[in-house]
């Protein structure tokens, strides 16, 4: 199994929903083929990881039950494992189990509740902050501080994932997930509260409904999800520049610059003698 680089950069995850109703790709890559095919287009576009997800947690999406989402993602998973680290982005055991015997080494968990299996199989696991669950999430969420519970309750699950043995961990805010707009702000201009925690920070904001509200037109409609690439490399960048070791994202390769940029080495005049040749 190819382990995941760790040259200058912070690692890209490359995302790949096998899904009907993703808020971005949902049904773009529905068929194992076309699935597997947009697989090896993110790695030749440089993704270290291709996150399969068979259940879109987007707002409002509805559960889907655990045989029809293993048949989503097994046949995907076992044909991209041999060529890249592919992790399975999933709330249920049952599939994350599947998953990691197809080939996953990687537990992508947006109910922070998965450790055992990840401690089981001896393979990594993200712990991502939510409140509540997709159905309704965004109906009111509230917090009295989000820093410090988002904080409170990751390094929480992540210390009973290192007692049960889990070596590798990541720890993930959870833009958009149970969030208003302005919590997602103030997660992003704060995530060095959950760098210093020393637990390794991943952050997915790829394309998400705040970016839509930030590019939105001077008729107010928010920019549709194709249209968020600027903020969602500006995102991934603010948050690789404060110390996140990975971005989950759509746009791979535009995403694998920035994180290149981020990881030069700074404040070293004189290592490079380089010059281009023209603008
Ligand atoms: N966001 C989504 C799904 N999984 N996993 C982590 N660790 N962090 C995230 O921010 C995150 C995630 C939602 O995005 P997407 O998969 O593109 O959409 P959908 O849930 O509609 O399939």
């Amino acid at each position: 199994m190819p382990e995941a680089s760790t040259g200058e950069r912070a690692l890209v995850m490359g995302i790949l929903n096998v899904t009907p109703d993703s808020f971005s790709d949902g049904g773009s890559w529905f068929e194992p083929e076309q699935a597997v095919r947009r697989g090896h287009e993110l790695i030749a576009q440089g993704a270290d990881i291709v996150d399969v997800g068979g259940e879109s947690s987007r707002p409002g999406a509805v559960e889907v039950p655990a045989d029809e989402e293993l048949r989503r993602v097994l046949p995907v998973i076992e044909a991209l494992s041999p060529h890249v680290r592919v992790s399975v982005d999933t709330v249920k055991a049952v599939v994350a189990e599947a998953a990691v015997g197809a080939g996953a080494t990687l537990v992508n968990d947006v109910s922070a509740s998965l450790w055992p299996v990840a401690a089981r199989h001896g393979v990594g696991w993200v712990a991502m902050h939510r409140q509540g669950t997709p159905a309704t999430m965004q109906d009111d969420p509230r917090y009295d501080d989000v820093v410090r519970e988002v904080r409170d309750l990751l390094a929480a699950r992540a210390a009973a994932a290192r007692d049960a043995g889990v070596t590798e961990i990541w720890i993930d805010p959870g833009i958009g997930f149970g969030k208003t707009f302005d919590h997602n702000l103030e997660l992003l201009a704060r995530l060095d509260v959950l760098v210093a925690t020393g637990h390794q920070v991943m952050v997915g904001t790829s394309r998400k409904a705040f970016l839509g509200r930030l590019a939105a037109g001077p008729d107010g409609v928010p920019a549709p999800p194709a249209g968020r690439l600027p903020g969602s490399l500006a995102t991934a960048t603010y948050a690789l520049r404060q110390g996140a070791g990975m971005v989950r994202v759509h746009d791979v390769a535009a995403t694998v610059q920035a994180a290149l940029l981020v990881g030069r080495p700074r404040g070293d005049a004189g290592t490079s003698t380089e010059t281009e040749d023209g603008w």
